[in-house]
């Protein structure tokens, strides 16, 4: 199949995920163009049957706002028409999906029927999406989609909650590809971070507010109170700077790295022996599925959709949002109980096999078929 990926190229799980998919796509025998304004994140080195369309905004004087929705409409009806995609899968729907409709109907004046998949990711619905800013267009377009998919149950409840959806929506869960997670600790590296064998905690993400990053702080600051611990903070952006004034202000300085943004995480999470996610919201949890495919517990809150991905006393523990007292507690018991953190390490490593790459890819294949065979007109570039 040809398809067109759009997605944010950036750290964040939806970017990440559409990548990954991309890139197993190709690997299936696929041609996939991406469609964005900068290369993915996780898109390096040449990879047979990938392409790149990157979306430039022209700027004038007169355009206070660069019209990106715009530029990417165009971009898509040019790469589908040149490219004779059969498909554009988008992920995120703003303003993904309106722009795909917006290709979608250009296409349809000249005889070109593109189906179009519409992936949520879960801020699209819940945070940014609800904004009365955004909510119309979001509804419309998602309603116009072809096929709409969601990331979780909880996700998919809550877009039926705070949208009118026509459609039904087809959960299909993220995935991780456990043999890339799955690496032997580097014990040279685990050594330089914790000397003295102290227990390494992690926690990964793009440090927006709705993450409480100060809260991974707390948990750490009662864990290392009583167990001799160091924490990995991976990734960047707004909060970081109240994480790091917390650490100075509770002089956990020297048993806290921040290790900024890093795309090799793979390479990082096998030498923690825990991960904390501290959210108010996720509609999955990407971070959390990674880290236990790379092998960690995770102790979460149980916000959203993550309690679908970690299940409370078998892949680590559950506690409600801002609860830092119940989720030390939890660390603590599990890090001091050798039996224990052993078991729950390889829960870990079987509960990934379940969102193994292997298993969900083809059921996105199997909806690109469907949707391609069911498609009323014929794509007429098709040869
Ligand atoms: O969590 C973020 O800030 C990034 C966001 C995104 O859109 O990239 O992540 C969302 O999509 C991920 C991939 O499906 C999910 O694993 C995250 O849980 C979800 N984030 C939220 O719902 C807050």
């Amino acid at each position: 199949m040809k398809i067109g990926i759009v997605c944010y190229p950036t750290f964040g799980g939806s970017g990440v995920l559409a990548t990954e998919l991309g890139k197993a796509l190709a690997q299936n025998g696929h041609q996939v163009h991406f469609i964005t304004y900068k290369q993915p994140v996780r898109l390096h080195g040449f990879i047979p049957n990938i392409f790149f369309h990157e979306v430039h905004v022209p700027s004038y004087p007169l355009f206070e706002y660069p019209p990106y929705e715009t530029a990417l409409a165009s971009a898509m009806v040019d790469v589908i028409k040149n490219s004779r995609l059969e498909l554009l899968h988008v992920h995120y729907a703003i303003p993904h999906a309106s722009a795909a409709y917006m290709a979608k109907q250009i296409l349809r004046d000249e005889g070109i029927d593109i189906p179009v998949i519409t992936t949520l990711h879960g801020t699209d619905i819940t945070l940014v999406g609800r904004d009365k800013t955004f909510a119309p267009v979001v509804a419309f377009s998602i309603n116009h989609s072809d096929v709409i998919t969601a990331v979780s149950q909880n996700l998919k409840e809550e877009t039926y909650r705070h949208f009118h959806i026509e459609k039904d929506i087809k959960v299909i869960y993220n995935f991780v590809d456990t043999g890339r997670f799955r690496k032997k600790t580097v014990d040279a590296f685990r050594k330089l971070i914790a000397p003295h064998d102290e227990k390494i905690l992690i926690h990964a993400s793009n440090f927006r507010k709705i993450k409480r990053v100060q809260d991974v702080v707390k948990i750490f600051s009662e864990v290392n109170r009583q167990i001799p611990a160091k924490l990995l903070f991976i990734g960047d952006g707004p909060e970081r700077i109240t994480a790091e004034d917390l650490a100075r202000e509770l002089d956990l300085c020297r048993d806290i790295r921040f290790l900024g943004k890093q795309d090799q995480i793979e390479e990082i999470l096998p030498l923690g022996d825990l991960f904390i996610l501290t959210s108010e919201y996720e509609s999955f949890g990407l971070a959390a599925l990674e880290a236990m495919a790379a092998g960690l517990p995770v102790i979460s809150t149980n916000a959203g959709g993550l309690p679908e991905i970690n299940i409370h006393g078998v892949t680590g523990f559950l506690a409600d949002v801002g609860d830092t007292e119940a989720m030390a507690r939890y660390a603590v018991n599990l890090l001091s109980d050798e039996n224990e953190l052993k078991k729950v390490k390889e829960n870990v490593l079987a509960h990934a096999q379940k969102f193994d790459i292997r298993k969900i890819v083809p059921l996105y294949e199997e909806t690109y078929r469907e949707i391609i065979q069911g498609e009323v007109f014929s794509h007429s570039l098709k040869s």
